[in-house]
């Protein structure tokens, strides 16, 4: 009533009801369910019935949406820098620094096109690179996998090329034990919601906060299953150098290793079990090999090191009675291990020194205690909801509107379902994400592939720049949020201040981050602006079958609720227009709005199925009925517990990756669960050993040099209340809250959690600001004391959207928040490319703006 009209969208926190009046959204709401959509299913255990409720949960950052549309600091008209003539002086120098001008967008794109065909003529195919981030506003139509790859395709560009990095461990070291390289080494997803309620003892959380990163993508949906197991009794223990907010919800035993040091923790575990028989010998026996070195390793028999509780009390810190205590009752009881966040892997301690090895202990730990069997399995009740594993709708991974077989998830159903024109790369040159700093600024960088098709293709080497290529001359950059993301991160900001990048165009929502060295700046528009579709929390790719977080799987009508805010547009009409110039319109569009391809996908898809393309527009929504109880998706790994053929429904590995008969065994050389994977023996890899010793971290406790000037061991964790840098910073209203920023003289200052011990010898009070510095840089939070982290250790979050030098970008210091400029951008391995972030050592002061003079 009263003129409002109500619309859905999808985030990644949740999908959302919009309701709008007079073109200005009033407020966005999480979506209860009505009597007209399908059942929910229901759980019989322990005499008890369990049903979730009837609504989608959502979180803080899509709850904060609407303020992030109308954030204070978006990108409404086309820019240009005011010292960027691209016919005279450029002035690389100045990026950061001069000021903007408004041109209207034909001149824009003009230049932008321009430009493609000068380096194109000039230096030869390679010298376009994009960068996007890992992340974007939901969709399908509109996501970079989808318009912007279809785009660039057609252009020819050198990828920057991402590493794993919600996977490091687990791609780089967890998958040569147990295969799963097309999840990019974490595990199955079916069957541990019921297996939990009905037949587990313990769950322990290693590294696993899903109250604050709800898996990924899944807002609150896991909380209440989790809310179940308290209420049956469960007991739950958290290892985690910070008491998180899943320890803080479900409460339990605490267990604080230094940052780390886990692989020595679990090892010493793994050490009772074996001394005290409390594994599953009948499984090491059948479903195993290599286990007589590991346990001669784990006995010390050749190194002389018995790798007891008491060896690891002196690496880890925690006491060797507690140590002991853990192991016995966890080979006693029927045990979930929840790895990371999503709890079948994923995360979790996986980006530092030691994340391979901690990945690779997690699994190890699994198969000694018979993983599959009732009660014992990877899982903290965030995956393994009975869902219709058959219903089909693509996730952002499958490539959208890309038609890009290659490098996107649509081979595996899009193009059959989906038919439009394909596109293809031209140019074969990547560039390795984590150094394109270094390929900018000295013409060289090594990478290693995410390379998700068998797990022999992460040892395959590529150079930068690639024979018969050119350097990077122009960067195209989709979204700015890599000085909060990415590790020693002041080396972008050196970068955008290169000689050797002639072009810069930032196409970006917000201004923020790296998107102020920018030459030109293209204004996008949200996902609240513009007309998409999508299923809820399903990523495709590696990322399959994500919804099994929800209690309920949605696919959602994401209406074009506003008009683009200022001159800004949709991402898909930028690269239209952009195509136009190119003589690429028609090749793009299909002669196609972005309504019709959501047309086009909703009717490949099997929402079609469900309800009428009339009655979705109307409704916003549709539910997809649970499966039949009797039909419902086995348990994860009982097939290779039992020793039958996988029967699990999902389409791994391909066919050419089992070494028996289809479907038998697992993805290893052997079939079997292997303690020392071939695939490693075959690689000799220093960083890599095939025994999974422990080694420890190169920054870090033991890393005494570094410790005497910089005593203090930073953990940079996701945020609980922003997606990374989406929903941060912007005036949002998430800057309002207390625990994620901090108002203080009209800056809104990023927190930093620190024990009372270390503010008191520091003369640190509540909310004082603090310098946090080490040689890579310096940054300033809000102090916020607590006793949720020992002595030692300073808790923040990485992904701060707001970059603000006090003085020279790319070395002075950074009031915004970017802790990652502290960070260390080392590889875990010299043949591997991946992050270790965790792996930080600091010294931290207080700090006042009278500082910002001389820092
Ligand atoms: P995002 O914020 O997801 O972060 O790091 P990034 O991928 O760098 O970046 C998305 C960008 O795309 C943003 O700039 C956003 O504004 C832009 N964008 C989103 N939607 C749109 C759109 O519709 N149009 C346009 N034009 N732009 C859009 C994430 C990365 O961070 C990840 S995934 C992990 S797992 C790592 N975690 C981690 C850690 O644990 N510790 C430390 N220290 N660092 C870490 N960095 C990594
Ligand atoms: P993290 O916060 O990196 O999340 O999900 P996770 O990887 O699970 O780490 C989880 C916990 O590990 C933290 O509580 C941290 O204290 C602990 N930890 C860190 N280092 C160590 C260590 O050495 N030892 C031990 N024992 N514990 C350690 C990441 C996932 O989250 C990903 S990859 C993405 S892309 C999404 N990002 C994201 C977000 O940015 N915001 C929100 N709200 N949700 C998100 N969900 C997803
Ligand atoms: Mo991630």
């Amino acid at each position: 009533g009263g003129g409002v009209t109500r619309f859905t969208n999808n985030t990644n926190g949740g999908p959302v009801q919009v309701y709008v009046k007079d073109g200005k959204i009033l407020r966005i709401t999480p979506i209860d369910f009505t009597d007209k959509d399908p059942d929910t299913w229901a759980i019989q255990a322990r005499g008890q019935e369990f049903r979730p409720p009837r609504r989608a949960t959502a979180a803080p950052y899509a709850i904060a949406s609407k303020s992030m549309v109308y954030a204070n600091n978006r990108n409404l008209y086309p820019m240009k820098r005011v010292d960027f003539d691209p016919h005279g002086e450029r002035n690389p120098q100045n990026r950061g620094k001069s000021g903007y001008e408004r041109i209207s967008w034909d001149e824009a794109l003009t230049i932008v096109t321009d430009e493609f065909k000068r380096v194109k003529k000039e230096c030869g195919p390679g010298a376009i690179a994009v960068s996007h981030g890992s992340h974007h506003l939901w969709g399908n139509v509109g996501y970079y996998l989808s318009a912007m790859q279809r785009f660039f395709n057609n252009v020819g560009f050198t990828r920057v090329h991402h590493n794993p990095d919600s996977w490091e461990g687990w791609y780089w070291g967890a998958q040569h034990h147990w295969g799963h390289s097309m999840r990019l080494g974490i595990g199955e997803v079916t069957g541990q919601v019921e297996d939990i309620l009905k037949e587990c003892e313990m769950m322990v959380f290693w590294s696993s906060d899903p109250e604050a990163t709800n898996g990924c993508y899944a807002a609150y949906e896991g909380t209440v299953r989790r809310l179940w197991a308290k209420q049956l009794g469960i007991k739950f223990v958290h290892i985690d150098p910070y008491w998180n907010h899943t320890a803080a919800l479900l409460k339990g035993k605490w267990i604080a290793p230094r940052p780390g040091t886990d692989p020595a923790l679990a090892q010493a575990i793994s050490y009772v079990w074996l001394t005290e028989e409390l594994y599953d010998k009948k499984f090491v026996a059948e479903r195993t090999t290599g286990f007589e070195e590991w346990a001669e390793y784990l006995a010390g028999r050749k190194d002389g090191v018995p790798k007891t509780p008491e060896w690891a009390e002196a690496e880890t810190g925690v006491a060797a009675r507690d140590i002991r205590a853990l192991a016995r009752e966890w080979g006693k009881r029927k045990t979930y291990l929840a790895a990371g966040g999503y709890g079948n892997g994923f995360g979790g301690a996986c980006r530092t020194a030691t994340g391979a090895q901690w990945a690779r202990m997690m699994v190890m730990m699994m198969a000694m205690q018979g993983i599959g069997k009732p009660g014992v399995n990877f899982g903290n009740m965030q995956t393994g909801v009975p869902h219709d594993y058959s219903f089909w709708f693509p996730g952002y991974a499958e490539g959208g509107i890309s038609g890009d077989l290659n490098f996107t998830g649509a081979a595996v159903n899009s193009y059959q379902r989906i038919p439009l024109i394909l596109s293809m790369n031209p140019v074969k040159q990547v560039v390795p994400r984590l150094q394109l700093p270094e390929a900018i600024m000295e013409g060289k960088a090594q990478g290693f592939f995410t390379e998700p098709s068998c797990k022999e293709g992460q040892f395959i080497p590529y150079f930068y720049p690639a024979p018969g290529y050119s350097p990077i001359q122009i960067l195209y950059k989709y979204g700015g949020a890599q000085i909060g993301t990415m590790p020693d991160s002041n080396r972008w900001a050196r970068m955008y201040r290169s000689e050797n990048l002639p072009f810069v165009v930032s196409q970006s929502i917000w201004f923020e981050g790296e998107a102020q060295f920018a030459d030109i700046i293209l204004p996008a528009c949200t996902n609240f602006e513009r007309t998409d579709v999508s299923e809820w929390c399903s990523a495709g790719g590696y990322g399959h079958q994500f919804f099994t977080q929800l209690n309920h799987r949605m696919v959602i009508m994401q209406h074009k609720c506003i008009e683009p805010l200022g001159e800004s547009k949709s991402d898909y009409q930028i690269f239209l227009e952009l195509s136009k110039r190119l003589g690429l319109g028609p090749v793009f569009s299909e002669g196609m709005t972005e309504l019709d391809w959501v047309k086009r996908i909703f009717e490949g898809s099997d929402a079609a199925d469900l309800i009428s393309w009339k009655e979705f527009l109307k409704k916003g929504y549709v539910v997809v009925p649970p499966e039949k109880e009797k039909l419902r998706a086995p348990r994860a790994y009982a097939w290779f517990n039992e020793g039958r053929k996988k029967d699990i429904p999902e389409p791994h590995p391909l066919p050419g990756d089992y070494s028996g008969e289809w479907l038998e065994g697992l993805g290893t050389q052997s079939g079997k669960f292997e303690f020392i994977p071939n695939s490693l023996l075959k690689v000799d890899d220093p960083d890599r050993p095939a025994l999974n010793r422990y080694e420890r971290s190169w920054e870090g406790a033991n890393t005494t040099e570094l410790l005497g000037r910089f005593p203090l061991q930073l953990m940079s964790a996701h945020s609980r209340y922003s997606f990374h840098s989406m929903g941060d910073g912007k005036g949002s209203a998430l800057n309002d809250i207390e625990d994620h920023r901090l108002l203080v003289d009209g800056h809104y200052y990023w927190r930093a959690r620190i024990s009372v011990e270390d503010a008191r010898s520091r003369g640190i009070a509540q909310n004082d600001l603090i310098r946090l510095f080490n040689d890579r840089g310096s940054v300033v939070c809000a102090a916020q004391i607590t006793s949720r982290v020992r002595p030692g250790i300073v808790h923040s979050y990485e992904s701060s959207a707001v970059y603000k030098p006090v003085g020279e970008a790319g070395t002075s210091t950074d009031i915004g928040g970017c802790v990652n400029i502290l960070t260390s951008n080392r590889s875990q391995g010299a043949r591997s490319t991946s992050m270790g972030p965790n792996a930080t050592l600091i010294q931290m002061e207080k700090w006042n703006p009278a500082m910002a003079e001389a820092a």
